[in-house]
């Protein structure tokens, strides 16, 4: 691979959820006029790629990650030619785009499953995945996994919503219409993918049950379907079929990868995808039983858990670098501290992602420090995955407010209100009704405020993503993790020829003593090159405090 079809090694890629991004046409939900109107603002942050959550006609079982048709656009959002527009003003821009690629799963709506469902005998059929019995694994949305078909009396499997029925990649017809229709898309001149659960692909062929203890109804399985036995061997031919013929970016969302497991997806030799998303980083803050099941993150497991990634991709494979996405609880809620130290705690949590090896995504809102919502009552959530849990749990016995605190911790929808534009009505979103609640705060965090502060979180991204462009150290160097045990400070080191940089941050609200002799006269020598208080390096670490010194 030539150095140059690297171009998404030095880039910073970010994530618009369309339906909350901006609407045009007051209709309450986001649209691709929408995002043209502010192109500009994404430049002006400086970002590199965006990638387009979902655009596809979808009935909206799952926010467009069901998908009726992957050829046409969804009607609220715009049309066709709407998107081409889009695909111009990107690119007129110097920006990249890369689209969702969902293929684990289409919606029940989708024509293959239609016809799929219709006999035992349509060519169809085997495009997704029947048994005359279910087995006992659980849907990743609450009940089983399996949803009963009268027509035939058989029983589909859906490791999501039983409206995303999972498709069969088993069957090379189906494999084959995968290629055709991502062709299409890189034909119109997308720039690469983000891949939906794509290592979800390759089921056991013998769908065998998940362990399941007592207190459980379903059991778990995930050994069965994550990370595959023929996985790699899908995501080859698809780099082969597809993906080699044009300098493009792929990256492969893969709960339940391991640092081994991202090594052979992502070593350009085997000719798989650039990079991939963990989630162990993700799955920190939860006790055993899932994500709803709270436990306050412990700062040494986040840390040593970074450093096993950092370490173990160097030279091997690639790094992606996330706090945030769609399904993901806003980051200052969840690390920093989004009352009194929201601002410095915002920069902070972005200095020490941005300096790691890897290619950043930022999701919107991030760079202007939006944070999670309480909404009263269940009835103001829109996310399926939520709704779904909030009955189950309700069911096993589990109390209201229990079950309310887990969705203000953890809720998906944390991440799915509107952009805060500025502190017009409905945060200058829409000018109708919002699909979802607007989060209150809109007032006080939006993005005029932050383009008017020369201080805002905004300009301080803007900053971090301009030094990765500058330091060659921050895409290249090594990693090395520092003060390993301290519960407070997270710190590590990078090198990269006679270029080293040290990264401090204070995870905590209280002043931080450092007592490290070495650490303290390196402090003193090296120049600040960024820091997130107007007066860097006092030798101490001030509440959320971030500091990079470089010599
Ligand atoms: O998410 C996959 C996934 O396993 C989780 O992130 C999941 O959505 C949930 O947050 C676990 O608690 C992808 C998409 O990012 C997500 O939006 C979709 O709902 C899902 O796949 C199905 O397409
Ligand atoms: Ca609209």
């Amino acid at each position: 691979m030539k150095m140059n079809d690297q171009w998404w090694k030095k880039s910073v890629v970010y994530q618009i959820y369309p339906r909350s991004f901006m609407d045009s046409n007051g209709d309450g939900i986001g649209d691709l006029q929408g995002i043209i109107q502010k192109l500009d603002y994404l430049k002006l942050l400086g970002v590199d790629v965006i990638w387009l959550s979902p655009v596809y006609d979808s009935p909206n079982d799952d926010n467009g990650y069901d998908i009726r048709n992957y050829q046409a656009i969804m009607k609220e959002f715009g049309t066709m030619g709407e998107f081409d527009q889009l695909l111009t003003e990107i690119h007129k821009r110097g920006l990249k785009v890369i689209m969702d690629l969902v293929v684990n799963h289409t919606s029940d709506e989708h024509e293959w499953f239609v016809e799929s469902k219709k006999s035992k005998d349509n060519p169809y059929r085997d495009y997704y995945i029947w048994r005359e019995e279910p087995n006992n694994w659980g849907s990743v949305f609450s009940g089983s996994a399996w949803e009963h078909d009268e027509t035939t009396n058989e029983y589909y499997l859906h490791l999501f919503s039983k409206k995303q029925p999972d498709l069969n990649w088993e069957n090379p017809k189906l494999r084959q219409e995968v290629y055709q229709m991502m062709k299409f898309w890189l034909d119109k001149g997308i720039d690469g993918f983000r891949m939906d659960v794509i290592n979800f692909i390759s089921k056991h062929p013998d769908l065998p049950d998940g362990v399941k203890d007592e207190q459980q109804q379903y059991g778990d399985g995930s050994p069965y379907f994550m990370n595959g036995p023929r996985i790699h061997e899908f995501l080859h031919e698809m780099n082969q079929e597809v993906l080699s013929k044009s300098p493009v970016m792929t990256v492969g969302e893969m709960p339940g990868a391991s640092p081994e497991d991202a090594i052979q997806y992502t070593d350009p030799n085997r000719e798989e995808v650039n990079m991939i998303f963990t989630f162990e980083h993700m799955d920190l803050d939860s006790a055993p039983g899932g994500k709803w099941n709270l436990k306050p993150l412990y700062l040494p497991d986040l840390k040593e858990n970074l450093a096993k990634w950092q370490t173990a991709l160097h030279n091997k494979g690639w790094n992606s670098l996330y706090w945030n996405n769609h399904d993901q609880p806003r980051i200052v809620s969840r690390f920093g501290d989004d009352q009194d130290y929201r601002v410095e705690s915002a920069k902070m949590l972005a200095t020490c992602l941005h300096f790691m090896q890897g290619t950043p995504y930022i999701y919107q809102g991030e760079e202007i420090g939006m944070t999670n919502v309480k909404f009263d009552c269940l009835e103001d959530y829109r996310d399926i995955e939520t709704i779904n849990m909030y009955h189950e749990r309700k069911s096993l016995g589990n109390s209201h407010e229990d079950i309310m605190n887990s969705i203000y911790t953890k809720g998906r929808d944390n991440a799915r209100t509107p952009i805060q534009w500025d502190d017009s009505e409905n945060g200058g979103f829409t000018s109708g009704k919002p699909w979802i609640q607007v989060n209150p705060r809109y007032k006080e965090i939006n993005v005029k405020a932050a383009l008017e502060d020369p201080n805002s979180i905004f300009y301080f991204y803007q900053k971090l993503i301009a030094l990765r462009r500058e330091l060659d150290i921050i895409v290249e160097g090594s990693f090395q993790l520092l003060l390993k045990d301290h519960p407070e400070i997270f710190a590590y080191e990078r090198k990269w020829q006679d270029d080293h940089l040290i990264v401090l941050c204070n995870f905590s609200s209280s002043e931080i003593v450092i007592d490290e002799e070495d650490l303290l006269s390196k402090m003193q020598e090296y120049q600040v090159v960024i820091s997130n208080y107007e007066q860097g390096n006092k030798g101490t670490l001030r509440p959320y405090e971030a500091i990079v010194l470089r010599k």
